[in-house]
């Protein structure tokens, strides 16, 4: 190497924030802390490439990272302070793992030399994400920031995705070292096995009601165009695992639903009844196998399971072809294959198609509300572009079981049922895609864990719309409350703020929503002011599910011994709800 060419001394902040420019980081998500300031003011020198997008807290930081991860394929880069920082964080990087998403996390550590004597904030990540991450490291001395950072990068999106934990120490930021920043690793995806696809078609030419499963991360369009084309071409129903809505358009004649939790009994007794799953790229785990209840484990229903980690296949069901593989690229290979000859199944494509297009028809609901024709009509004026983000409670059943994400559109949620997801991941969405209309769906117990976080979203310019769904409780909770203990609720009621003054003291836009036919003007004032927006729909608190009734619940209900006397005061009706604040505005 000449002279010319060897690399300069540079300090390890300024180093880490070249090792991320190397990876094609655009964005990283961070709140500060005085253990990174060396890589504060590397990000400072390579602002040109990466956006820094300070959040206010550590949670929304690494949500938004995850939902960066999600959209692009590539690790979203978290940055936290040691110590609390790295507390808050820990949610996301749960939900990285069970999403599958890459992500990695960058921890700020105290001074290597000070290890071991519980010194201010001191906390072992290796110890503390071992059974959260996928990989912990800590990088001591600023001659390897490159390969470590590279390294941590291509765990991160390697087999499996997942999440990554970089510990970086203190005064090894400050250390100058003379060292070449290392890019991605060129490495070509897995793909199958010569006789997979072969013998994939064989076993479909044999079946007579196959379904397909579609899940896991790190879809391209490509891929997802393919395995469309691929069920197309075969007459194969098509549904999509737990929050994984947006891999299969769902106005599709082949999109069969959504094999989650809470999936629609129709759906389930159908997939019960099938006679070859062929699950692409989702975990067989527990919301998609109905809380392990729908399959055998010996394998009495035959289970195709591509995935591209050979350690997941069979990890509870045995299948009876694992074919470990890229989900793209299987699907493209898939694709090519000349479809079978006949699909006999024809008419069980056309039961599920049934039994979804059934679950989607918006029954009659009491009250001035009817949620499903609301969300419906929403549905109907959203842009095909539509990035939606949902936060975890009953609220989300709603949209899931109403509407349609359609091909163009992408949906996010996460798959561990982590509340206080919705807004940050819309947020980082909307950064990510400034011209992109992003819409969250929250409850007002989700939407009081991070909802702060919109202050990031007036920081950095963007205007996501968040529809808040109100029913004055923790709802999901009192519904299993009910069927076991009924009429005895502990815990579960919530006193809110006025959530569109909340939006307002922001600068941003504020709607509250009670009937149906006011969603939509709702909306397209929110749309219109282009700001932030909050829509509050208040919603009818004894509707707890888009089901059943709080009175429906008890009736249903197998009380424990516990529940067995109800408290009679509140036994007889569901508490009115205390409401604040104006009814439109
Ligand atoms: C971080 C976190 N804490 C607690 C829970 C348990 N939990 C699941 S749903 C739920 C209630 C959600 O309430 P809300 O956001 O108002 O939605 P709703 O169910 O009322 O529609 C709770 C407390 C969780 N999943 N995640
Ligand atoms: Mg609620």
């Amino acid at each position: 190497m000449n002279d010319a060419k060897r690399p300069q001394p540079r300090p390890g902040g300024k180093l880490l924030a070249d090792a991320l420019v190397a990876q094609g980081v655009t964005h990283c998500f961070a709140v500060p802390g005085e253990s990174y300031l060396d890589l504060l003011d590397g990000l400072y020198a390579v602002r040109n490439h990466i956006q820094l997008v300070t959040c206010r807290f550590e949670a929304g930081a690494v949500h938004m990272a995850e939902a960066y991860g999600k959209l692009t394929g590539r690790p979203g880069v978290a940055i936290v302070t040691r110590g609390p920082g790295a507390c808050h964080a820990s949610i996301g990087v749960h939900v990285a793992m069970q999403d599958s998403t890459p992500l990695v996390l960058l921890v700020g550590q105290i001074p290597v030399q000070e290890t071991d004597r519980e010194s201010f904030q001191e906390v072992d990540y290796r110890k503390m994400f071992a059974p959260l991450a996928k990989w912990v490291t800590q990088i001591d001395d600023a001659r390897r920031i490159p390969e470590l950072i590279a390294h941590a990068f291509d765990v991160a999106v390697s087999g499996r995705p997942g999440p990554v934990v970089v510990a970086i120490s203190e005064e090894m930021q400050k250390t100058l070292a003379a060292v070449p920043d290392l890019g991605p690793t060129n490495i070509l995806p897995p793909h199958p096995a010569p006789d997979a696809i072969p013998r994939i078609m064989e076993m479909l030419a044999r079946a007579e009601r196959p379904l397909v499963v579609l899940g896991g991360s790190r879809w391209t369009a490509e891929g997802r165009a393919a395995i469309r084309d691929f069920a197309v071409a075969n007459g194969l129903p098509v549904c999509v695992s737990f929050r994984r809505q947006g891999l299969f358009d769902g106005t599709h004649p082949n999109f069969a639903g959504d094999l989650g939790v809470g999936a629609d009994a129709g759906l389930v007794a159908l997939a019960r009844d099938s006679d070859l799953i062929l699950a692409v790229g989702t975990r067989l785990g527990e919301p998609v196998s109905q809380g392990y209840t729908l399959l055998d484990m010996a394998g009495a229903t035959p289970i195709v399971h591509v995935f591209a980690d050979q350690a997941e296949i069979g990890r509870v069901y045995r299948p009876a072809l694992g074919v470990v593989c890229d989900v793209n690229t299987f699907a493209l290979v898939a694709k090519a294959a000349p479809p079978v000859a006949e699909h006999p199944w024809s008419g069980w494509t056309q039961d599920l198609r049934a039994a979804r297009l059934a679950q989607a028809a918006a029954p009659e609901y009491e009250g001035p509300l009817n949620l499903a024709v609301a969300l419906q009509a929403l549905e109907a004026v959203l842009p095909p572009d539509t990035i939606f983000t949902t936060d975890a409670g009953n609220f989300a059943t709603w949209p899931t079981r109403f509407m349609h994400v359609s091909e163009g559109q992408e949906f996010l949620g996460p798959t561990n049922g982590a509340m206080g997801y919705g807004v940050p991941s819309a947020i980082g969405a909307a950064i990510l895609h400034p011209g992109r209309t992003v819409v969250c769906f929250v409850g007002d117990g989700g939407f009081l864990m991070t909802g702060q976080e919109i202050a990031t979203a007036f920081h950095h310019s963007v205007a996501p719309f968040i529809l808040l769904f109100n029913n004055q409780m923790y709802g999901t909770i009192r519904m299993y409350q009910e069927r076991t203990f009924p009429g005895r609720v502990s815990g579960t009621a919530l006193t809110n703020p006025d959530f569109a003054k909340f939006i307002e003291s922001f600068g941003g836009h504020g709607e509250i929503v009670e009937r149906t036919d006011e969603l939509v003007p709702a909306f397209r004032r929110a749309q219109a002011s282009g700001r932030p927006a909050l829509i509050e729909v208040r919603t009818n608190p004894e509707q707890v599910t888009n089901r059943a009734t709080i009175a429906q619940l008890r009736q249903q209900a197998k009380p424990s011994a516990e529940a067995a006397e109800p408290n009679a005061s509140q036994a007889s009706r569901t508490p009115a709800p205390r409401r604040t604040g104006p009814r439109i505005r």
